[in-house]
């Protein structure tokens, strides 16, 4: 449903662009790295902001996508604004609890989702594809990926680099995405067993919600208004959902036996919060086979009530589809319960 990407041997490279070893106040280092992609002929650029609390010699780390630039995440003025973004500085900042995130000993870098993919239809050519050999939709394979494979192949990326630092903690990343960089994240977190936790914050349709619940946006929906989003492929069981041989609850247990944790918005019922929460719960057999304890038995949580078994954490939180200080308060509470050193 996804696609994957052909094998292609793609260089890499690393420029720091922009640094300070006191930001946010004096609490944080931050740096802006700039990775550049070479194959086929054809380069592209990424650019990373990096930020890690100051004093910690070996941090966990959030990786995570933006939607509008890494400018707007931040009231940090030496923040580089993105190229492609219409949206003006600090215009995001409620979802990124950068504060929370320092305070609490994490580290965490993002960058702009436009940079990998332009989320929009008939850009094949402005995105990583190139890299890969393929220039417009007639070189795709039927289960070639596209933007949702791209974001995550962006992630992982994020994460080769960060791995190159001694104080970032190999054993504590996390790959984390809202919405349609949910979706992302859960299948970057499915593919790259290098990241120790993944979290799927309000993904709904095509991420972690089941999609033969049929509630909410649909698989056919999802594919007429973003047909540049999954492979090719999806397509055929727009009209016949009960034939689709997977469901995501089966996306989910490939994270096993790593923690994964799956949020839900009340009022976004759009992303269909008891589907993602079933969907969950199926997958936390797969965890048993682990040893873990599992959310069967366990019935659909009230709102503001976060319920974490074994290596599965889940809450519906009230409120719109977003990502909210609740959300990022719950996800490093789980991850320093579950991620050890
Ligand atoms: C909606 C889409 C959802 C979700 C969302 C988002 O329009 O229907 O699947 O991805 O966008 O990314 O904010």
């Amino acid at each position: 449903m996804y696609g994957i990407l052909p094998e292609t041997d793609i260089q890499k490279s690393y420029r720091v662009v922009e640094k300070s070893d006191d930001a946010l106040g004096g609490k944080a280092i931050r740096r802006q790295i700039e990775i550049s992609f070479s194959a086929n002929g054809q380069t592209r650029q990424m650019l990373v902001l990096l930020y890690m609390p100051k004093g910690v010699k070996q941090c966990p780390v959030f990786v995570s996508p933006n939607f509008q630039g890494n400018a707007t995440t931040t009231t940090d003025p030496a923040v580089i604004e993105s190229p492609y973004s219409t949206h003006g500085r600090a215009n995001q900042t409620s979802r990124w609890s950068y504060d929370r995130i320092i305070n609490s000993g994490f580290a965490v870098a993002t960058f702009h989702y436009y940079d990998i993919y332009i989320d929009s239809d008939n850009k094949l050519n402005e995105t990583i594809y190139p890299l890969f050999g393929i220039n417009t939709n007639t070189d795709l394979q039927a289960n070639t990926g596209k933007a949702i494979t791209a974001w995550a192949w962006g992630c992982s990326r994020v994460l080769d680099y960060l791995l190159t630092l001694d104080n970032i903690d190999q054993k504590r990343t996390i790959v984390l995405g809202h919405s349609r960089l949910g979706k992302a994240a859960l299948w970057c977190g499915a593919q790259d067993e290098r990241f120790a936790m993944v979290i799927s914050n309000d993904s709904g349709c095509s991420g972690a919600a089941l999609s033969r619940r049929n509630f909410g946006e649909t698989v056919e929906r999802i594919n007429t208004s973003f047909p540049w989003w999954f492979c090719n492929k999806y397509q055929s069981y727009n009209q016949n959902i009960s034939s689709l041989p997977i469901d995501q609850h089966e996306l989910l247990a490939l994270v096993a036996p790593r923690p994964v944790y799956v949020a839900s918005a009340q009022e976004d019922q759009w992303a269909d919060p008891r589907g993602e929460f079933l969907s969950l719960q199926e997958a936390s057999k797969v965890y048993a086979l682990y040893g873990l304890e599992t959310l069967e038995g366990c019935s659909f949580p009230a709102v503001n009530e976060p319920l974490w078994k074994g290596n599965c954490g889940y809450h519906m939180r009230t409120g719109i589809h977003d990502v909210t200080e609740y959300d990022w308060q719950a996800y490093i509470g789980f991850a320093n319960l579950h991620l050890k050193r």
